[in-house]
């Protein structure tokens, strides 16, 4: 089977730390507002749960990442670098970096491809898919920390593997849907079983 594996990689919660690196710098700069430990965070959207903890805190917590420098300081997620660089060099596969960029795009999109090179290497910049709509790119597999991801397109291509974040781990994946709960897992396995079909 000489087909190739086409991967679709996010970068937001599975490659690039956001949950952390946005409550890191929430608590520098509001001090005296509350905060949600990640143990605690539920839903996808941050500025959802935030807004719902005390009114103006949706306000604040979306100045934190339209700040610069929030994107490119993220901290990569724990082996992600090593496993997506060897995902890279496996034969028979292209892997792509598939990202939704925020609508504030001052900072943004650039700071994604200045990550990318300082993370991935300046080879990886051919690699990144910047989208709100994910949908409508073509794959066969999209490991994603976001339980919905719906778009103009009914059908996608991919098979969504979900990513286990802290916003998601409480969701219960609905058979046959699957998880990857962490680049220490076994995300080879995931791709293998996707060449047999
Ligand atoms: O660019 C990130 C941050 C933004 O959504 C994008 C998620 O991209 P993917 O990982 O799905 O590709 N984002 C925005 C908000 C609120 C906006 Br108002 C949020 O609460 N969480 C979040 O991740
Ligand atoms: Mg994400």
């Amino acid at each position: 089977n000489a087909r190739r594996l086409r991967v679709l990689v996010d970068m937001d919660g599975v490659l690039a730390d956001f949950e952390g690196g946005f409550l890191k710098k929430y608590r520098v700069r509001y001090p005296s507002e509350p905060y949600i430990n990640l143990e605690d965070r539920r839903g996808f959207w941050v500025s959802e749960q935030y807004g719902n903890l005390k009114p103006g805190l949706c306000k604040k917590a979306i100045s934190i990442w339209e700040a610069k420098d929030f994107f490119l300081d993220l901290h990569p997620i724990p082996g992600a670098v090593a496993a997506v660089k060897e995902m890279a060099d496996l034969e028979n596969t292209d892997v792509f970096i598939c990202t939704s960029p925020i609508k504030h795009y001052q900072h943004c999109p650039y700071e994604k491809y200045a990550w990318v090179e300082k993370h991935l290497g300046h080879k990886f910049l051919e690699r990144i898919i910047l989208t709100r709509d994910k949908t409508v790119v073509s794959g066969d597999l999209l490991i994603d920390d976001r339980p919905d991801i719906i778009g103009a397109e009914r059908n996608p291509t991919w098979e969504h593997i979900l990513f286990t974040a802290c916003h998601n781990k409480h969701i219960l994946p609905t058979p046959p849907n699957r998880r990857l709960p962490s680049w220490s897992h076994d995300w080879k396995s995931i791709l293998d079983s996707k060449r047999l079909q």
